[in-house]
């Protein structure tokens, strides 16, 4: 929601002209396509490396003792020794007796972030969990393609957070189709965009901000490409979802991660 907000005060002309917009539909439209939007349930152990936060973020397993997220999901905690967040693991279903949950011992925002780019944090936990970690992309070569996006967000813009992991795919778009949609607020070398953005339809939402954007590597692994940003809503036809670009960040990410 923050982000959503963030995203409204990033390009308020193109807020309002939405607005205008979805008020002229004629009775009966659609004005958002639905329901992650557009997902169906993931399977138990699909995406493993995939976990909630209590905040209401979601963020992925770096290392079995190291979560990737988004800073801005960690805006509102202290940075450094902070035992406040309590991180999910292990299970599509939160209320599942099998879910694993550890508590955070350090966080750490991406050095710099302002709330415009960067949109990058890690958490150390307090102590490893038994599952497997989620690499990421060290260099542009997979910033295309089709990507998976999961997580326990809105599955519409103002809908309400899952309690089974959702799951869906979205297909890149070129920094410059994403750069026109968003008036030029997109970061390019920070950013990445992706969704369909013709028809909309399938999208992250509210609360699936820090989880990943993923596809196979060359070799059939999962590979992290991008962490849930921000955007106009959530699925609407013209605006993408913007995605943190890992990439750009991988060296940054492995070296914070060592000296946590
Ligand atoms: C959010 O508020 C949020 N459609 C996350 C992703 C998107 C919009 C909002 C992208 O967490």
């Amino acid at each position: 929601m923050k982000q959503l907000l963030q995203a409204v005060k990033r390009c308020s002309t193109v807020a309002a002209v939405v607005l205008a917009a979805v008020s002229l539909q004629p009775a009966g439209a659609t004005a958002v396509p639905n329901p992650i939007v557009g997902g169906t349930d993931a399977d138990e152990a699909e995406f493993p490396f995939i976990v909630r936060l209590s905040m209401g973020c979601d963020g992925t397993l770096y290392r079995k003792n190291i979560v990737l997220t988004a800073a801005h999901c960690v805006d509102g905690y202290a940075p450094g020794r902070n035992t406040s967040i309590t991180v999910t693991a292990g299970v599509t279903d939160l209320e599942s007796p099998d879910a694993i949950t550890r508590t955070s011992a350090v966080i750490y925002p991406a050095p710099g972030y302002d709330g415009l780019g960067k949109d990058w944090a890690l958490i150390k936990l307090d102590k490893p969990v038994k599952l497997p970690t989620l690499k990421i992309a060290t260099d542009t070569r997979y910033n295309e393609g089709i990507f998976t996006i999961a997580g326990w967000g809105a599955t519409t813009e103002d809908g309400e957070q899952q309690r089974y992991l959702q799951k869906a795919t979205v297909p890149f778009v070129s920094d410059d189709a994403c750069q026109a949609a968003y008036n030029g607020d997109l970061i390019p070398d920070e950013e990445l965009c992706a969704g369909n953005i013709d028809t909309g339809g399938v999208d992250a939402c509210d609360g699936d901000s820090g989880g990943p954007l993923f596809r196979r590597d060359d070799a059939g692994a999962w590979i992290q490409v991008g962490i849930v940003s921000w955007g106009q809503g959530c699925a609407e036809p013209g605006y993408p979802g913007v995605y943190t670009e890992v990439s750009t960040f991988a060296a940054d990410i492995a070296r914070a991660a060592t000296r946590l």
